[in-house]
């Protein structure tokens, strides 16, 4: 029986934090054997925001290894670089072409991540546009997302479906939200109404998969919380709210169960309480990942991106000369 294609990437614009593997990373582990994935790395989105091109490099093999960290497996799934496969960027200016200004300036995306910078770039106005590129190209009928990237996934919808309409051709697949049973939100431990980010400039927003076990524990004691001292779970309390939620995430407890746990508690046990459920999640996947830092497992890891990008090229290429053939472009040969 064919298995339903999934798609889903992480950019490497720092290294993967516990937003990432509760709210992404862990979700692919459960569903790699039942659909059939490519996991990228996705370094041409990264760039929409200045990298120093030394630590995109170190931070683009980092995620590769964190993957595999994380419980992705290589054999059965493609992972690949994204800009290992050009067809992406090539698609992008293709869906450019029929994209609007409009559609773009209403995405909330651009809009919050514009006016962190001086100078907004002309790719960060069009990463839906390269994100709808990286779907498409692969008939994706899934994509996991987080509310955040919801309006992305419309906006893929609609530039498939007017694609499709103008060159009366059903070139595109039109892919759906793939909605998992736990997608944790988990927020900044400095600001809980802001999301977890690994470009966070104050590290002690976000705890990185590879921070070690006292750096987590402080991570957490510092979290910004209310003065009220009750593990009580309120949209009043968002700090708060935000590690019952790590907690819950992890051990699988319910919110009531964690309540009465840890009633009468304080906030200091609590806090001490979450980072050692974290650390001890994170030491696992840290193990994996020094094993795999080491140089004798370089050409394993240059094999499996070597492998992912040919595969994923394969099925690029095919959609991508479809795609030039629809709008009127000639072969070469
Ligand atoms: N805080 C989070 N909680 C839950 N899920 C999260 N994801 C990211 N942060 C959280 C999920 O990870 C996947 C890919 O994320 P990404 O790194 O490519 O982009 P992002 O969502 O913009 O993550 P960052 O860390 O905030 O990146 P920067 O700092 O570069 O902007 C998605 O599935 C996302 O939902």
């Amino acid at each position: 029986m064919n298995k339903k294609t999934i798609l889903s990437g992480i950019q490497p614009s720092g290294v993967l934090t516990l937003g990432n593997y509760l709210g992404a990373l862990r979700n692919w582990v459960k569903i790699q054997h039942e659909y059939d994935c490519k996991f990228f790395i996705a370094d041409l989105h990264s760039i929409t925001v200045r990298q120093d091109p030394n630590v995109l490099r170190e931070n683009t093999k980092k995620a590769v290894m964190q993957y595999i960290a994380c419980g992705i497996d290589p054999h059965i799934n493609t992972i690949f670089v994204q800009s290992h496969v050009h067809e992406h960027a090539e698609l992008a200016w293709i869906l450019n072409c029929s994209t609007y200004m409009g559609e773009l300036s209403r995405m909330t995306q651009f809009k919050d991540k514009s006016q962190k910078q001086e100078n907004v770039g002309v790719g960060l106005f069009d990463y839906p546009v390269l994100m709808a590129a990286d779907i498409l190209l692969y008939d994706s009928d899934y994509v996991p997302v987080g509310e955040d990237q919801r309006q992305h996934l419309e906006i893929t919808r609609d530039l498939a479906r007017r694609f499709n309409s103008t060159y009366k051709q059903n070139i595109f697949k039109i892919p759906e939200p793939f909605i998992s049973e736990t997608g944790a939100r988990i927020m900044s431990l400095q600001d809980p109404t802001k999301k977890m980010s690994k470009s966070d400039p104050n590290p002690n927003g976000y705890i990185s998969l590879l921070d070690p076990r006292d750096v987590i524990i402080k991570k957490f004691k510092k979290a910004v919380t209310d003065s009220e001292n009750i593990v009580r779970y309120s949209d009043e309390q968002p700090g708060i709210q935000n590690l019952i939620n790590i907690y819950s995430s992890i051990t699988g407890e319910t919110i009531p169960e964690i309540e009465k746990e840890f009633e009468g508690f304080g906030y200091g046990k609590f806090k001490v309480a979450v980072g050692e459920i974290v650390a001890d999640t994170l030491e696992r996947i840290q193990a994996k990942y020094n094993e795999l830092n080491s140089p004798e497992y370089d050409t394993f890891l240059k094999e499996i991106y070597a492998k992912g990008a040919k595969e994923a090229h394969e099925i690029a290429r095919g959609k991508l000369e479809q795609v030039y053939n629809a709008v009127g472009f000639i072969g070469r040969d």
